[in-house]
């Protein structure tokens, strides 16, 4: 994507190389260069002239983003090393007694029984003593997830890797399954390509969820990764290591292959900075596919056709709305699954790329896309553990992720980082409803979930190189200490009004926009809304089902001062089990939002479709926060929709001043209405009148 300023005017727009052979791409700032090993020069512009318009256009083409189930948006925790089923119960249960909420419970490779997909360790992870504690959870609104690598173990007496191979489901190498090495030792990768691998996998996932109703599946190695390169053979009589030892040491016996133009092509592109041969640690650029594709063609493609192979079995299962995560993507990924940032470091430079690289990948068409929150090794420090939670509660994807050989980092083993954890997630949670409508947003015009500021500001050029902030949606922005030792933020605050969302009195207005330094204590993080929003929150809680069921409050932003002014909103909700995200048929509701301000009086109302969802759900509106009106004090206050006891209080607002430009700070008022109870399913109205001096 490309932003630039002519004369005052923002203009973006977006190209495309829709190619899946390996490749250099070289970005010199005036000029793009492509240098690409095969396949077809296809390539695609996108007009823009908007961001927006440009991931619109963009996913338009090559898909739109997921639905997400509900959940997906509450917090996630995992760790590789949860050797047996009683660490992960104490896990959940250390959560509860921490108070910091939790949805979901994730199991590394450690229930497997010797590293082999879709299989339990009859010892760690028993079936009857897993199937129980599932119930528990399930009980609760808790879910579960387990990783699956796509290396199928050449092992006679497994099941999976029979079928498979009876099946004739594996990449080829000289006319046999090419034989990979990874963490079940030698292994068989199945080839997504062909049909009869689709309908095979999506027979192993139906049988594993048989044997273990796990709620989403969690794709790793899927570029794929190989402990191995060339070609490879079984040493006979010795044993590779099989989970005790050091599994990524290769002990099979292989070759380098350098007789074929594929595995030893003219042009030599820059595999990961290395000077190595193109099929190095992955499966050899000779194999062979289905329909005769070569690797060379097919490889970046792995993980894409394997994320939509196991989206197609999760589907079937049981028609519900699949949760997928997947290491590697493609152009289009986005469509099937989340993805996670892989194996970054605990350390403050790894925090502070992780917010560059959600946001590509929002731009990429993949909104739901977070970052391992501590890093996955080696071990953070308390304080990085702090803030990376801080800024981790506002990745869509959240989830606290670390290695086998780091030590334990669930956000409860610090009371400090508890007391972060429980003040961010206790607002992620707050803004569920909001997170979950820009998932539908995301689905049906590619909005990213989260932002970089030139989106919402794309006129304002001091905003295009941020990386530092970001926004959730248009209007609401983070702006999180990133490093070691501060207790402030230098943040930088577009033109207009914002709100601290975590104090509705504090407030700050520039008119130009600027930098403005921020007190940002260990436990706080600064998230604001932007002016002209209507943002629709709940009451939070330990889990998003029970956080689901609570009444909604509205947060109104108006410019401070404006005399004249409009702010709007949107609320998606739906049945999170269905398969599509959509408005129509009776599962879902979606709402608009408007407020107006004129002649001092001020105008809120909604605007409801499908209203009957919400309805059956017996969502209501119980308050109204109104922020940046001008005036003396509120009055004359009239209710179209349900409302007994209403309060209505004001109370004045505090301008962080002064700013280097005046900043456009009046006096300001902020007026709460409480004890409502309209209908979310149904329109309301109400209005009052600001008190003006004079
Ligand atoms: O070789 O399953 O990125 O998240 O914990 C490492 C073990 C394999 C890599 C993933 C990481 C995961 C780990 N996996």
């Amino acid at each position: 994507m490309d932003l630039r300023n002519v004369g005052g005017k923002a203009y973006a727009h977006g190209v495309l190389l829709l190619n899946s052979n390996g490749m250099d791409v070289f970005y010199r700032g005036t000029s793009l260069t492509y240098k690409v090993i095969g396949g077809v020069l296809d390539f695609y512009f996108f007009a823009g002239p908007t961001p927006l318009a440009v991931v619109d256009q963009y996913t338009q083409l090559i898909g739109r983003p997921a639905p997400m189930p509900y959940w997906a948006f509450g917090f996630h925790q995992c760790r590789w090393g949860y050797h047996n089923l009683s660490v992960v119960e104490d896990v959940v249960a250390s959560y509860q007694k921490a108070k910091i909420p939790l949805d979901v419970i994730w199991n590394d490779d450690d229930h497997m029984d010797g590293h082999k997909d879709f299989t339990l360790n009859p010892v760690n992870y028993s079936r009857p003593k897993l199937l129980a504690f599932l119930e528990k959870i399930h009980n609760m609104g808790m879910k579960y997830i387990v990783i699956i690598d796509p290396g199928i173990g050449i092992n006679a007496t497994y099941g999976v890797y029979q079928r498979g191979l009876a099946k004739d489901v594996f990449i080829k190498h000289g006319g046999e399954p090419y034989i990979a090495q990874v963490w079940p030792g030698a292994v068989n990768f199945p080839d997504f390509l062909n049909p009869k691998t689709v309908e095979w996998w999506g027979d192993e996932v139906r049988r594993f969820h048989e044997l273990v109703p796990v709620d989403g599946l969690w794709i790793d190695m899927n570029e794929a990764s190989n402990f191995c390169s060339g070609k490879c053979t079984i040493p006979e009589g010795r044993i590779c290591p099989n989970g005790t030892g050091p599994g990524w040491i290769c002990c099979l016996d292989c070759k380098n292959i350098t007789n074929t133009r594929w595995d030893d092509p003219p042009y030599k592109i820059n595999a990961s900075g290395l000077q190595v041969p193109i099929g190095y640690k992955t499966i050899a650029t000779s194999a062979v596919h289905y329909n005769g594709v070569l690797e060379y063609d097919a490889h970046s493609l792995y993980g894409f056709s394997q994320s939509i192979a196991t989206h197609k079995a999760l589907q079937g299962l049981q028609g519900k709305r699949p949760f997928i995560l997947s290491r590697s993507t493609y152009v289009g990924s986005g469509k099937y699954v989340a993805h996670w940032t892989g194996d970054n470091q605990g350390n403050w430079e790894n925090l502070k790329y992780s917010i560059s690289t959600m946001l590509n990948f929002g731009i990429f068409g993949v909104p739901m896309v977070g970052a391992d929150i501590c890093g996955f090794y080696p071990a953070p420090t308390e304080e990085l553990c702090n803030r990376w939670i801080e800024v981790g509660a506002f990745y869509p994807f959240s989830r606290d992720h670390a290695n086998y050989y780091s030590p334990r980092q669930e956000l409860y083993q610090w009371d400090s980082v508890a007391e972060s954890a429980r003040n961010a997630l206790g607002m992620r949670y707050r803004l569920l409803p909001y997170l979950y409508t820009l998932n539908y947003q995301a689905h049906t015009t590619g909005a990213p979930i989260a932002r970089p500021l030139f989106f919402s500001f794309p006129d304002y050029v001091e905003s295009y190189g941020l990386s530092t902030q970001f926004l959730l949606g248009s209007g609401v922005m983070v702006s999180p200490v990133l490093e070691q030792g501060k207790t402030a933020v230098k943040a930088l605050f577009p033109p207009g009004t914002w709100f601290s969302l975590f104090d509705m009195t504090q407030a700050i207005s520039s008119k130009g926009g600027q930098y403005v330094t921020l007190d940002t204590p260990l436990h706080a993080v600064n998230v604001h809304v932007y002016q002209n929003i209507i943002l629709p929150m709940q009451q939070g809680g330990m889990i998003s089902k029970e956080a689901r069921k609570t009444p909604f409050s509205l947060v109104v932003t108006f410019p401070a001062g404006a005399q004249e002014a409009e702010a709007k909103g949107q609320l998606f909700l739906d049945n999170d089990e269905l398969p599509e995200m959509k408005l129509g048929g009776g599962s879902s509701t979606y709402v608009d939002f408007y407020a107006t301000l004129s002649k001092g009086q001020v105008k809120l109302w909604s605007e409801v479709q499908e209203g009957q969802f919400a309805l059956q759900n017996g969502w209501i509106v119980q308050k109204v926060s109104v922020l940046g009106l001008g005036g003396t004090g509120a009055s004359d206050l009239e209710i179209d929709g349900a409302a007994e006891n209403v309060e209505m209080s004001v109370s004045p607002q505090n301008f962080l001043a002064p700013l280097s430009d005046g900043g456009d700070a009046k006096s300001s008022l902020l007026v709460e209405i409480g004890g409502l109870k309209l209908p979310l399913g149904k329109n309301f109205a109400m209005s009052w009148k600001m008190g003006m001096k004079g």
